[in-house]
């Protein structure tokens, strides 16, 4: 019998300078993802929206102050350890109000968008970068090993709407 893979939702927001030219990622100082730059979100609480959840978690962990996100990408992730699948709906905004905060989960940093540190981002990133830049909205799925690094199936197309 077929089963549908349980999926957790997540959110992703790339917070970006007025003109566009650079994007805040923040440094993930603990839990999913120590280490790694990144833009800012978490898991959806049951009482909230998905971009209601993205204005929250963006403020909490960067200090920015987001009226509106603009959908980008909506992106699957699967590994091998987990079997509860990610669903990552990613989001940009720009011109923010407030001002970029270290907080105890990240430590944030400008970075120019044509110039982005993907070596010290997820592997996945580099892949679908382009379309936030583009504007072509995005459904990405990857399959990555346990050891977070490794991907071993993708799958990436440009969509029409989200
Ligand atoms: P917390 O555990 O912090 O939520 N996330 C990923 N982001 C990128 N760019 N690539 C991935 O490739 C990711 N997997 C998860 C989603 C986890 C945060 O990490 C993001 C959430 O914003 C596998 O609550």
């Amino acid at each position: 019998a077929h089963r549908a893979m349980p999926h957790r939702l997540y959110t992703l927001v790339f917070p970006m300078d007025k003109a566009r030219h650079r994007v805040l990622l923040g440094m993930k100082k603990r839990g999913f993802g120590c280490g790694k730059l990144n833009g800012f979100g978490g898991k959806v609480e049951p009482a909230e929206t998905i971009e209601q959840g993205a204005i929250r978690e963006l403020a909490e962990e960067s200090g920015l102050l987001a009226a509106a996100v603009d959908k980008c990408g909506l992106l699957l992730f699967y590994f091998e350890d987990n079997p509860v699948a990610m669903e990552v709906h990613v989001y940009q905004t720009h011109g923010c109000g407030g001002a970029a905060v270290e907080t105890e989960e990240m430590r944030p940093e400008w970075f120019a968008v044509d110039n982005m540190p993907f070596d010290q981002m997820w592997a996945d990133d580099r892949y679908w970068w382009p379309f936030v830049l583009s504007g072509d909205k995005f459904v990405g799925r990857f399959w990555l090993k346990a050891d977070q690094v490794t991907i071993t199936r993708s799958e990436l197309v440009r969509v029409d709407g989200l």
